[in-house]
């Protein structure tokens, strides 16, 4: 085995090149076994097998740096950096990241986990390398996809007026998650599917660089504002701007991908390189499906069937349903995802309503000032963003949304752990970091009967507001409380008296199951579904702390900013005997893991929480 001589960083460079083809299979295989069982972003990772082994044969690793854009596809960088064992824990908790991670490896030069912050990040790199007078390359590696987030273009625009070399490989599968959307990806394609136009385009440079003077006269074409430029240029668009273009180069040839970085080096300004890969590239099922192995569940090789599949609806499902339901109901109904359409369930409303549907690509910021305008044009905008990523749109949701009170509905998807992705993509913050802002409405539903209650009357409100769910398995339980949605009420489910546990969204379920423990400890014990962090329900936490010993608050989100502090700021208020017990994350980034592993480890489990309440009462 190839892949045995490599141990270290550097260690490919011992391979001969009549070996390069062989050690990319070996590659191919290794990945698809370990993600088979750990599951992972296979798809983005086959395509990336050879140009990861180009740079790391191009460049010299950890002086050169290389930023991986959302760094889902830094498994062999990983593999040729003396990671291979760490596959064995691919995303388990204390294992392996499957994303870039500074403490993991100094070949890691920048985490990443976001989309379109490697242009930026790889600029700064570069500033402090010439200022500091090093010599080393920077190198940014970004997907086609991730060029459709605005990020991208401020940092070009930065880019583009630099006088020393920096690297940018566009890695250009001609897919996001699912197709990729809009004009970039269209230009790309142009430049892509223009192949015999660009053989063309390299004689006549070929030629012309053979003649007398032939160089002189490329050069004078380069420069030319003229539409014969065109001819013989591809990736005007970015020449124009300032940053030279080289390419396309095929993206599973190593040797050709290697001439085009040593011309790349020499560049003395940002030089980006077009590389055409396949994402799945290798293994059939994913080549065939690259949406559906974009981020893979452990699954049987042959096949590529999933081991476990999913056999119970979770909250996606139920809102991909009510949403397809609302929009045959009301044609003002429309939906926005920032390209996550099978990720956010909007697929189903994009088939029944092709022209009520907007993929706006990775523009999460764009997202929701577009909304805003559609609400501001008489429309019902509901845009499915994910928690991590919503982050990115604060001030459009403050600016574009919130001062002009739109009706915009947020359906935020992955809210609280989502487990192996990691800290990146937890949805732990959004509690906090909607509910301070005005005029926002901020709901969670206990159960997947409420999550389609909650979205008729988010609906209907005429306001903004923000509905959030979390990743996997739609609660079923609890069926028999559906009290009708009422503003900024919360929802009674069981009263007793001694112990009240007031829970948000995913954490009444939890607090049904600490009842029962309190219950065989002796303890009576009531349940409240808060419904509301904005506004909360201040009777309820009246009553709460006026018919009960402790009133506990339950989310899933941090502890600052979050319904905790909220409840505990109006309690602090009232005169009582009553003692408060906030249950949240602690101010932490989580780390990858089992998501009830995790909850295990930062104590918001039914286990932790009951030992903190008997504690407590002792
Ligand atoms: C801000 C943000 N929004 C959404 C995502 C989810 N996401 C992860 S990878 C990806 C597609 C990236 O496409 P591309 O850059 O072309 O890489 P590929 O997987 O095709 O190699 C998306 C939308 C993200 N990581 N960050």
């Amino acid at each position: 085995m190839l892949l045995d001589n490599i141990n270290k960083v550097n260690d490919i460079k011992k391979i001969t090149p009549e070996d390069y083809p062989a050690l990319a299979e070996e590659i191919r295989q290794f990945l698809i076994e370990k993600i088979s069982k750990t599951g992972g972003h296979l798809g983005s990772n086959l395509g990336a097998v050879e140009l990861t082994m180009a740079l790391h044969i191009a460049f010299n690793l950890p002086d050169d740096k290389i930023i991986w854009d959302v760094g889902h596809q830094s498994y062999t960088h990983k593999l040729l950096t003396g990671r291979r064992e760490g596959f064995e824990n691919l995303r388990k908790y204390g294992g392996m990241s499957g994303f870039p991670k500074r403490k993991e490896s100094d070949c890691d030069c920048f985490d990443t986990g976001h989309s379109s912050t490697s242009i930026s990040a790889g600029l700064g790199l570069v500033k402090a390398r010439d200022i500091q007078g090093q010599k080393h390359s920077v190198i940014s590696v970004i997907g086609d996809g991730s060029l459709t987030g605005g990020m991208a273009y401020e940092a070009l625009n930065n880019a583009a007026k630099l006088e020393t070399n920096f690297i940018i490989v566009i890695n250009d599968n001609n897919m996001s998650i699912s197709e990729n959307v809009g004009g970039i990806s269209k230009y790309l394609n142009n430049i892509r599917t223009a192949d015999t136009y660009l053989d063309i385009k390299e004689g006549v440079y070929n030629t012309l660089k053979e003649m007398p003077k032939g160089n002189k006269v490329v050069e004078g074409i380069r420069k030319a504002k003229s539409s014969f430029k065109q001819l013989v240029v591809p990736g005007m668009f970015f020449e124009d701007m300032g940053i030279t273009y080289l390419g396309p180069v095929d993206g599973h040839n190593i040797s050709a991908m290697l001439r085009m970085f040593q011309e790349a080096k020499r560049v003395r300004n940002a030089v980006i390189v077009h590389v055409i890969t396949q994402k799945g590239k290798g293994f059939e099922p994913a080549e065939r499906h690259p949406a559906r192995f974009h981020g893979a569940e452990p699954f049987d090789i042959e096949t590529g069937i999933p081991t476990k599949p999913r056999t119970t609806a979770n909250y996606t499902d139920i809102f991909s349903t009510v949403m397809c339901k609302l929009g045959a109901r009301d044609e003002k109904v429309v939906a926005i995802t920032a390209a996550m359409p099978d990720g956010t369930g909007l697929k189903r409303f994009r088939n029944m309503y092709p022209d009520r549907f907007f993929d706006v690509g990775i523009a999460e910021e764009h997202a929701v000032t577009f909304a805003a305008g559609l609400a501001a044009g008489g429309l019902k905008p509901v845009v499915a963003i994910y928690s991590s990523f919503l982050q990115r749109a604060y001030d459009q949701i403050i600016h574009d949304v919130c001062i002009q009170n739109l009706p915009v509905v947020f359906a935020i998807d992955r809210a609280g752990l989502v487990g192996s992705d990691g800290e990146t993509h937890q949805g732990i913050f959004d509690l906090s970091y909607l509910s301070s802002i005005p005029g926002m409405h901020v709901m969670a539903p206990k159960n997947k009967w409420e999550l389609s209650d909650m979205l008729k009357f988010a609906l209907s409100l005429n306001a903004p507001v923000a509905l959030r769910y979390p990743r996997g398995e739609a609660y079923a339980g609890l069926q028999e409380y559906r009290m009708p949605i009422e503003l900024g009420k919360a929802e009674a489910i069981y009263l007793e008296n001694e112990i009240c546990l007031m829970a948000v969204g995913s954490m009444v379920k939890t607090a049904v199951k600490v009842r029962k423990r309190l219950h065989e400890e002796g303890f009576s014990c009531s349940v409240i579904n808060a419904r509301f962090v904005k506004p909360i329900d201040e009777n309820a936490v009246e009553y709460a702390a006026k018919h009960h010993r402790f009133l506990v608050t339950m989310e899933e989100n941090v502890a600052s900013g979050g319904f905790g502090e909220k409840v505990r700021e109006y309690f602090d208020g009232l005169t009582t005997d009553c003692k408060l017990i906030n249950i949240a994350i602690p101010d932490e980034y989580v780390e990858h893991g089992n998501v009830d592993l995790l909850k295990k480890e930062i104590g918001i489990d039914e286990e932790s929480i009951t030992n903190v309440i008997l504690a407590e009462m002792k």
